[in-house]
């Protein structure tokens, strides 16, 4: 019916948007691991207190890989879990429920099941319980091969939610390594890191880090949070280096969404003034508000593709949404996925991210759905749409189409029906050839 229809155009458009460009195929082969990583934000990587840079070792990665300085993850209610299913199908969540616990029973299409088909061994790893987030029944119908929670590991050290990440990542690197040997074939492994979770307040097993003017506030303990697993990430990096793991291997990083931070403690950066070294006081007649376009982007959270070698060195400033990795990628990997909402952001001049509610955020705007209103994405100055030059409600009334659609995907399990379909087409097409 009319799904169908929809459903028909969106593989259409993908199909003949498919272009080749200079990354092409030049992961083809190689192992990935994707480092889902808790709660990491952007803002953070250009923090540096007495104790130096919050996240020193992020910031090395991000500067010798390919670094999307302009990412939003995309997420709904289902914050994690969200972000996993957006990386894996690129279909956006949905918003009356969690796709991961409603919708656990769907088809979908993803990155593991086209890797699967090249050969690939597609697993996940997890230091906590296996049911969280109904990831044991979603992860398999995913399409990964295997899924390593906490039952597998050993809890030795524990940081917040539960298994320390510097433990999980040291275990993960010689399950890693066996299973390299065993399988002996390219693998596509994601780390779903734990420790940099809210509340954010076991300061003792961080370690020391100075936050200077921060100190005793909210956003000071995400900080040494943030620096603990920092240099967690860092063990697993090098572990991974010892082991001869990252001969032919990316490294893949984006974080899953932000933190809980209030708005006034991002107020406390916002209004800190570096010669007195003091933060203005609230009622000081310069004490500046930030506004929604400024906290949507405080919000941001890094992606990043790493390799050993450095040759993915770049930085990326086209503004990029969970949705648009799967297609990216992809293309980087040699595989399709026809069902796909996102774009490969090396073959969009301009990029529009969509964001479940139907707020949206491109090179010139942040719009926000729940109140209508529109912000210059530089300024974070409020505009009066009617003064523009141009007019956005098509863009708003294309991203609601889109967002529809994706719902409808999900909801109503079309792509098994789509791929049903196009199974009794080919046979009509042969049993049509046959007779001629
Ligand atoms: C739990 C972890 C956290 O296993 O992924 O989930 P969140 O609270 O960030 O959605």
């Amino acid at each position: 019916g009319d799904f169908n229809e929809a459903l028909k155009g969106l593989v259409d458009e993908n199909n003949s948007s498919r272009i080749e460009n200079e990354y092409t195929g030049i992961l083809e082969g190689k192992d990935i691991y994707v480092i889902h990583y808790e709660s990491a934000q952007n803002f953070a990587m250009d923090l540096s207190f007495g104790d130096g840079e919050v996240t020193p070792f992020l910031n090395k990665l991000s500067k010798e890989g390919l670094f999307f300085n302009n990412f939003y993850p995309q997420h709904s209610i289902g914050t994690s879990s969200d972000s996993e299913f957006t990386f894996n199908t690129s279909l956006y969540p949905i918003n009356n429920g969690t796709v991961f616990i409603d919708h656990s029973n769907k088809e979908y299409e993803s990155i593991q099941k086209l890797l699967n088909e090249k050969d690939y061994y597609t697993m996940s790893m997890h230091g906590n319980n296996g049911d969280f987030w109904n990831r044991d029944i979603m992860h398999e119908n995913l399409g990964y091969q295997e899924f390593v929670s906490k039952d597998s590991y050993e809890i030795d050290e524990e940081v917040g939610l539960g298994l320390s990440d510097e433990s999980f990542y040291k275990q993960s690197v010689q399950k890693i390594k066996k299973i390299k040997e065993e399988k002996k074939k390219p693998i596509m492994a994601k780390l779903i890191s734990l420790s940099n979770h809210y509340p954010f307040d076991d300061l003792k097993t961080y370690g020391e880090f100075d936050t200077g003017y921060l100190e005793g506030s909210d956003i000071s303990n995400y900080l040494k949070s943030f620096n603990y697993a920092d240099k967690s990430l860092q063990v697993f990096v090098e572990e991974m280096d010892k082991e001869g793991l990252l001969e032919n291997a990316v490294i893949l990083i984006y974080g899953d969404h932000h933190a809980k931070i209030s708005t006034e403690d991002y107020e406390k950066i916002y209004n800190y003034d570096k010669d007195t070294d003091t933060v203005l006081a609230k009622d000081d007649p310069n004490y500046i508000k930030v506004n929604n376009s400024y906290l949507k982007q405080v919000r941001k959270t890094p992606l990043i593709i790493w390799s050993k070698d450095g040759s993915l060195a770049k930085k990326v400033e086209e503004p990029i949404g969970m949705v648009d990795v799967l297609p990216t990628i992809s293309n980087m990997l040699g595989v399709f996925n026809p069902y796909q909402m996102g774009k490969d952001i090396f073959n969009v001049e301009e990029n529009t991210v969509a964001f479940p509610d139907g707020s949206f955020i491109d090179k010139d705007y942040y719009y926000s759905s729940s109140t209508s209103e529109l912000y210059d994405i530089k300024t974070n100055e409020l505009l009066v749409r009617e003064d523009l030059d141009e007019d956005i409600t098509p863009v708003i009334e294309r991203i609601e189409q889109r967002l529809e659609l994706s719902s409808n995907i999900i909801n109503n399990d079309l792509i098994k029906y789509y791929k049903e379909f196009l199974k009794n087409e080919t046979t009509k097409t042969k049993v049509i050839d046959g007779k001629e």
